[in-house]
């Protein structure tokens, strides 16, 4: 009988002690030096793999798919977002796929949160101002560096699954109305908790907030949701929130509606060609830039490495791994 242990690749370094943990249950390959691996790699690495755990920044098209070799058997995906994977020819050759979620809700919540308090209230401007000139400044004054107030005004919250919810709970302490768009309305003891208002029409609710928070995962159907036509819906002093994906936003017409003063400003955590950010946004007072920072906490990606191994280890075991993105898949 061989003892070979499977083959998980891992294509990120990982907190220590989750790759502590993975070499002692499983023949591991680390990419210790973090450097992202090229399409060809990747190919390399399914070709090989008995698992292979991939993250937001690895492309696992058709292509890559297509070079796996039959041992490939499980795609445990480092994240909850599977927009980097091709699911349908992953389940055409019989590979499950696996993601990471509800272990990242609070933590990018609290991000979504920190970037709808950042943008009216003018934080980072404020931060900076002081950082770059301390000594120029003269003190207080009663009409310099006026922001909006945030209590009170209307939220819309675009996908209301677990991280709209943690947003709208959190929103709502700070006396915000919440509003919401989803695929289907949320359960009625939901909307009561959070008194939120269901909008079918994204167009119509767009029309009427004062911010957006983007909240949906990013598939064919969300692709440029905020295309520049809905963009242009929003009322010019709306401010709008993205700790999804980038590619639900049409992200030039959005840097350009920000420059023309028909959008008041916008938070982003995330970008439609990452790692590349449009010039315009950089630029512009009226945008918080951060770089894909939603679950960034050593406790998150703790908890995230702890589902990948728990999906990997039950999926060697012979069972079905808890995180299946089509619960068919097994
Ligand atoms: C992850 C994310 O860090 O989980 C997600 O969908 O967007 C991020 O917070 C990233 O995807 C890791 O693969």
């Amino acid at each position: 009988m061989s003892t070979k242990k499977p083959l998980v690749v891992v294509t990120r370094k990982l907190p220590d002690v989750v790759e502590t943990r993975m070499k002692e249950l499983f023949e591991t390959r680390l990419n210790v030096d973090d450097r992202p691996m090229s399409q060809a790699e990747l190919a390399a690495a399914v070709a090989e793999a008995d698992v292979l755990v991939p993250t937001v920044t690895d492309r696992i098209d058709r292509s890559v798919i297509s070079q796996a070799g039959p041992q490939l058997k499980l795609i445990a995906n480092f994240g909850t977002g599977v927009d980097n994977i091709d699911l349908d020819t992953a389940t055409n050759r019989g590979i499950i796929v696996t993601n990471t979620p509800g272990v990242l809700t609070e933590d990018t919540a609290d991000m979504t949160m920190a970037l709808i308090l950042a943008i009216p209230r003018r934080l980072v401007e404020g931060a900076q101002y002081l950082k770059e000139k301390a000594s120029e400044w003269q003190g207080w004054s009663p009409t310099w560096m006026l922001g909006h107030r945030i209590y009170g005004k209307r939220l819309g919250i675009i996908g209301m699954g677990h991280i709209g919810q943690a947003v709208a709970r959190r929103a709502k302490a700070f006396g915000l109305q919440i509003h919401y768009h989803n695929r289907r309305r949320v359960a009625p003891e939901i909307e009561e908790e959070l008194e939120a208002t269901y909008w079918d029409s994204l167009d119509q609710m767009l029309a009427r907030m004062d911010i957006i928070s983007v909240n949906c995962p990013h598939t064919p159907a969300t692709y440029h949701l905020l295309s520049a036509r809905r963009l242009k819906l929003l009322k010019p002093t709306a401010y709008i929130v993205n700790t999804a994906r980038g590619e639900v936003i049409d992200e030039n017409a959005l840097a350009r509606l920000i420059e023309t003063g028909a959008i008041a400003g916008a938070g982003l955590d995330v970008f439609e060609h990452e790692p590349a950010v449009n010039p315009k946004l950089l630029k512009s007072d009226r945008v918080v830039v951060l770089p894909h920072m939603g679950s960034a906490t050593l406790e998150g990606r703790i908890d995230m490495g702890e589902k990948v191994i728990i999906n990997i280890k039950t999926f060697l075991d012979g069972h079905a791994p808890p995180d299946r993105v089509h619960p068919a898949m097994f």
